[in-house]
């Protein structure tokens, strides 16, 4: 057997999901984002900062058993939003490019209801559908968010992506994306 240099070999292992709770088992990374992880992202300055002082509630948490950051390995993991609103705005993640543009992702909805909102640096705009059995496939070049419409529920989904993908934060902390998803009249409209 070749061992190629660009990709550690490592035995294989299985990983325990809770389906219904939306967590892995003894995750070894556990990202959590609360409201004040999230300034600048929204918006409602104003409500984000009145959700803040109330109790700075949970946003969304990440939950990963990393594999090596190579070309080759999945990295994957499951990523819970929690339901909620800034001002009209629904909550949704920072969202981010991958630092290797050219490496898309799977996410597949186990919980919830929402959208994948996606954009390229070219100006296109591109919005699926969450629900429960639906998988949204993430093309390379498109950075992706994902947005909870619910009002009571969690959006859980599964994820996979290229280990070397790496995140890109920057532009979108500071351009954002073209459209927010807004509540109006009990509805999400995207605009
Ligand atoms: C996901 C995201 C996860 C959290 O695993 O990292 O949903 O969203 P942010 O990274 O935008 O905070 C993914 O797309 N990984 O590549
Ligand atoms: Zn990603």
């Amino acid at each position: 057997m070749e061992i190629k240099e660009s990709t550690t070999f490592i035995l294989p292992f299985t990983v325990d999901l809770d389906l219904t709770k939306g967590i892995m088992k003894n995750p070894k990374n556990h990202i959590i984002r609360h409201a004040s992880d999230m300034k600048g992202y929204y918006k409602n300055d104003e409500a984000l900062k009145k959700i803040i002082q109330e109790g700075d509630p949970i946003h969304y948490e990440v939950f990963e058993v990393p594999v090596p950051n190579e070309y080759g390995h999945l990295m994957y993991c499951i990523s819970k939003l929690y339901p909620g609103k800034i001002g009209e705005e629904y909550f949704m993640t920072k969202g981010h490019y991958h630092t290797i543009l050219e490496t898309g992702e799977i996410y597949l909805c186990l919980k919830g209801e929402g959208y994948m909102f996606m954009k390229t640096s070219d100006g296109q705009f591109n919005a699926q559908r969450f629900e429960p059995g639906k998988m949204v496939y993430c093309p390379p070049y498109w950075a992706h968010r994902s947005v909870n419409t619910s009002s009571k529920e969690e959006l859980v989904s599964f994820c996979v992506y290229s280990g070397d993908a790496g995140h890109n934060y920057g532009e979108i902390e500071t351009e954002g994306f073209p459209k927010r998803g807004m509540e109006r009249n009990g509805k999400c409209v995207i605009i």
